[in-house]
């Protein structure tokens, strides 16, 4: 069975997870696009060649009778609105990140999922498909360190466009700290403080950059997290988990060793669609193949809830300069009974 797709948002990932669906990817087809930019969404079938009708509103493509899943796409806070439609119409959806600006929005897409009985949300947190944090998760879980105890980690992007605010270094970009961490230490959080260092002279006049954000586990970990968005040099993601008995590290993308000029160097990249381009693929394929067998197998609604919960703590730390309790309920039996592979690796 071929899996009819229906895209809300042709920006920079919607272009590119439609892209591997429509020249990577088996199983999916994109049928149906919409954006607010309607040039764009004609543009983007007419450039990759799609066979798809351009929707004027998101609400038809979500109940046209020739979409089976939808693909959301848009920018953050139209997240809530879409998925909250998609269950409405009985249809699985995939959602980048965040899947809703706030925890509200978020609690509000949790109680439609449990109330419609069946799973049908994946929030796009790809790390979890990433090979090297699995293998560090692996490590972790074979007790080869002991237990773990603290994680240094840094968010780094080169730069950041004129319209990146600064809630954005928390729900748009630290957002895959707080899932991928969650995730690799089986642990929710506690507490969260954010601490501005000395402002880089790069970063446009709104924005505090960088921030440093420490995080406090259940278990009693203790992250240090850096989120940088106009560090210059490149797209670098770090994560160092420390435990007993030795420490981990996240490994580096692949790259040739270049012996040239006197010099031993490897290249950084730069953008983020290359650094986690495997993970992306790996994804959404599994996305597809669980979408036809009528299940969810990566990271649920419920894990777009504890992030966002999360990310609303984190917004008031940078805003008061406190220590934010955080609490989160406990798992909803619905999410206990349904626990998804890539959400228990
Ligand atoms: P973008 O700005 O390039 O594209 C967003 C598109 O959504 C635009 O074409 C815009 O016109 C459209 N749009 C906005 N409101 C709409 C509405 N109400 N109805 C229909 N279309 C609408 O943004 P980008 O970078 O593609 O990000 C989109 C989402 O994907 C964001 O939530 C972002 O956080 C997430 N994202 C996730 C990444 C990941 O690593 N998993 C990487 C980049 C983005
Ligand atoms: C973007 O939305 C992403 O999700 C990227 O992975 C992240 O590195 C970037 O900071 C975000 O703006």
């Amino acid at each position: 069975m071929t899996l009819k797709i229906g895209v809300i948002g042709t920006g920079a990932i919607g272009q590119d997870h439609i892209r591997r669906i429509t020249n990577t990817l088996s199983g999916g087809k994109i049928v149906a696009v919409n954006d607010v930019n309607k040039e764009q969404a004609n543009a983007v079938v007419n450039t990759q060649g799609l066979d798809a009708k351009v929707y004027d509103d998101s609400h038809d493509l979500i109940k046209a009778e020739e979409v089976d899943a939808i693909v959301v796409t848009s920018w953050g806070p139209t997240h809530e609105e879409f998925v909250l439609a998609a269950i409405e119409a009985g249809k699985p959806v995939f959602c980048e990140k965040p899947l809703a600006t706030t925890a509200e929005g978020c609690k509000k897409i949790v109680d439609a999922e449990i109330a419609h009985g069946k799973p049908l949300v994946q929030v796009g947190y790809m790390r979890r498909y990433d090979t090297g944090y699995r293998a560090l998760k692996k490590v972790i879980e074979s007790g080869k360190i002991g237990e773990a105890l603290m994680v240094h980690c840094a968010h780094r992007n080169p730069s950041v466009p004129d319209t990146y605010t600064g809630d954005m270094s928390i729900v748009d970009t630290f957002i895959h700290e707080i899932d991928v961490l969650r995730w690799l230490l089986d642990d929710d959080y506690v507490s969260v403080q954010v601490v501005a260092p000395k402002k880089t002279s790069k970063a446009l006049e709104h924005l505090q950059d960088p921030i440093m954000v420490l995080l406090e586990t259940k278990q009693g970990v203790r992250i240090n997290a850096e989120v940088f968005v106009n560090c210059q040099y490149g797209y670098d993601i770090q994560c160092q988990v420390v435990g007993e008995t030795g420490i981990v590290n996240l490994p580096e993308p692949s790259s040739v060793i270049l012996r040239s000029d006197a010099k031993l160097s490897t290249d950084i990249l730069v953008d983020w669609k290359e650094r986690f381009i495997d993970s992306y693929d790996t994804e959404l394929q599994d996305w597809i193949n669980s979408t036809v067998k009528g299940e969810v197998n990566g990271p649920m609604a419920w894990d777009g809830y504890a992030a966002a919960v999360t990310s609303d703590a984190c917004l008031e730390a940078k805003k008061s300069g406190a220590i934010v309790p955080i609490s989160l309920e406990e798992r909803p039996d619905f999410y206990n009974k349904n626990l998804t592979v890539a959400g228990s690796l």
